[in-house]
């Protein structure tokens, strides 16, 4: 038997589900709001080309325009300064595109506190559960943000003091980047890091080790509640862009039903 006539099959039969992991993406996605004197991206727009009619009369299209970090977005290595010498999306290899998904779901400890830390501990708490994390694995981090992706107040959940959502703390991002199996971190949040990670040292230390380490992010992402602990394949479909940082993306997770 040909290696994938089995997941054909279970695909067909319904014992395998595709799970979308993409919010949808519209002018009302949420975007990153970075503080003074940063430059902000733009949002997702959509300009009409032709609809069925004289600038066109048999078919639709449109123009869009977005930032590439919007939405359920793929950060790649360049992205970052610590990753200026790594892939960017064009030269990333499409194997490291689909691996295991690990889902910890840190959703109750996020609704208690919005500044929630995920931590090494937390992980290695994970690991004496499920067993060892796979090589070339995704960690997916669950923290009910999703439901919150329609309301950008409430997605960035900023104040006076910034803004307020839930990441890995310095020493988490380090050893996911230096020590760990993953090649990716996957959240429901704008960014992967947490929303005070500004203040860390060092800033943004998702970013800085991950990038660094030549590792990807997936950012915003839907329907991670419907995934088992472990046992799902991530499928992560950024645009394969001519040295691009980031893009939209189609995240999906192949899942036993
Ligand atoms: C630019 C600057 C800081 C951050 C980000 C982008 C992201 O979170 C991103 O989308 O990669 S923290
Ligand atoms: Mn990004």
């Amino acid at each position: 038997m040909a290696a994938l006539d089995g997941l054909f099959e279970s695909l067909v039969s319904g014992s395998v589900r595709v799970v979308d992991l993409t919010q949808p993406l519209s002018e009302s996605t949420p975007i990153i709001q970075l503080p003074e004197p940063f430059v902000n991206t733009p949002g997702f727009k959509m300009e009409e080309l032709s609809r069925y009619d004289n600038r066109g009369p048999g078919w639709y299209w449109n123009k869009i325009e977005v930032g590439e970090h919007v939405g359920t977005h793929f950060d790649a290595p360049i992205h970052w300064v610590t990753g200026r010498d790594s892939d960017d999306l064009a030269s990333i290899d499409a194997t490291k595109l689909i691996g295991p998904a690990i889902v910890i779901d840190k959703s109750a400890e996020a609704e208690a506190d919005p500044d929630f830390l995920l931590t090494v501990d937390h992980l290695k708490e994970f690991e004496n559960e499920h067993g060892p994390f796979p090589q070339g694995g995704w960690l997916l981090v669950r923290t009910g943000w999703d439901a919150r992706a329609s309301d950008q107040a409430a997605f960035l959940n900023a104040n006076e003091t910034g803004p307020h959502t839930p990441g890995p703390d310095v020493e988490c991002a380090r050893w996911l980047a230096e020590e760990s199996p993953f090649v990716g971190l996957g959240v429901e949040t704008v960014g992967t890091d947490a929303g005070i990670a500004h203040s860390f040292d060092p800033a943004f230390p998702c970013h800085h080790f991950m990038h660094g380490a030549g590792k990807f992010g997936l950012t915003q992402l839907a329907n991670l509640a419907q995934l088992p602990a472990t046992g799902a394949l991530l499928v992560a479909a950024p645009l394969k862009v001519v040295d691009g940082s980031g893009s939209p993306a189609r995240a999906l997770a192949l899942t036993p039903a």
